[in-house]
């Protein structure tokens, strides 16, 4: 898919056709990147220019074969929770991070303030679990795709019906009504008590092997990662752009949000002084 329109120096709210910020798979790549620097070199290369596509980003991100030699100072681990430490700050426009993902750990499910959310995995092995967001604090950009969707779903439907009104049926039409109006009477239930219980919906699930790529934003929905490992850490190297301190995360069970800071373990292979003790991201369940 040509990707023109989507930006991804821009924040994901202000891109012209959020439609095309999916990318498609299998990721092609031509090149070979052996070493991160060379990697860290090339994104600074493709983000100093005006316009910067998401399978640019991606490929290059794939073209990198991890070697642990040449990332492992950044790699810092903590026993209780995975940690984010900064290899490069991309001049102001993007971040590039390495998370260190112990055995059992797991983030909060969360969003990505508005930005675009690249990752890879270096070592080990690491599900991602998407969510919808929840129907009360949907952003903007969601609603907006959705309003797409449904535009040409309905114009398609139509089209569809004139064509073969025989082909209905009728009983599991009516099967279908009123399953979704029992669902639409618990939404309602579950408003008045001040939040959405329903929300928190699992809608995919990836297991990323190393070398494996990704790519997420706001629009496409919520996302948790987990390492299904109890035995061994993982790896992954994350880049995001433009960057951010602070994102939603969401209760699992509840939906309800909050706004938290996020904070790193480690810059530049140095580890920074621990400022908050407990960290909100994480995943504590
Ligand atoms: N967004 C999470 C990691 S999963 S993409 C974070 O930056 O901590
Ligand atoms: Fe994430």
């Amino acid at each position: 898919m040509e990707i023109d329109s989507a930006n991804c120096k821009y924040r994901v709210s202000e891109c012209q056709d959020i439609e095309q910020l999916s990318v498609d798979y299998p990721i092609k790549c031509d090149q070979e990147i052996d070493c991160l620097e060379t990697l860290v070199q090339e994104l600074h290369r493709v983000f100093s220019k005006n316009h910067v596509n998401i399978q640019e980003v991606q490929k290059l991100m794939s073209a990198y074969k991890s070697d642990p030699k040449q990332w492992r100072k950044f790699a810092k681990f903590d026993r209780f929770r995975y940690t984010r430490n900064l290899v490069d700050a991309g001049n102001g426009a993007f971040n590039i991070m390495i998370l260190c993902w112990g055995p059992g750990h797991a983030s909060a499910i969360h969003d990505h303030a508005d930005s675009h959310c690249f990752m890879k995995l270096l070592s080990g092995g690491l599900d991602e679990v998407r969510y919808d967001w929840p129907n009360n604090v949907e952003p903007e950009v969601v609603k907006k795709m959705k309003n797409k969707t449904n535009r040409r779903t309905s114009s398609e439907t139509e089209a569809e019906l004139a064509d073969s009104v025989t082909d209905l049926d009728i009983s599991g039409e009516n099967d279908r009504c009123q399953s979704s109006c029992q669902s639409q009477n618990e939404h309602e239930e579950d408003e008045e008590r001040g939040y959405d219980a329903q929300s928190m919906k699992e809608i995919g699930r990836t297991r990323l092997e190393v070398n494996d790529v990704c790519y997420i934003n706001d629009a496409q929905g919520l996302h948790r990662m987990e390492n299904p490992s109890h035995v061994d850490g993982a790896v992954s190297l994350h880049l995001y752009c433009p960057p951010f301190d602070s994102c939603r995360v969401f209760d699992s069970r509840t939906g309800k949000s909050s706004e938290v800071k996020v904070t790193f373990w480690s810059m530049y292979g140095k580890k920074i002084k621990k400022v908050i003790e407990a960290d909100p991201l994480d995943d504590q369940e």
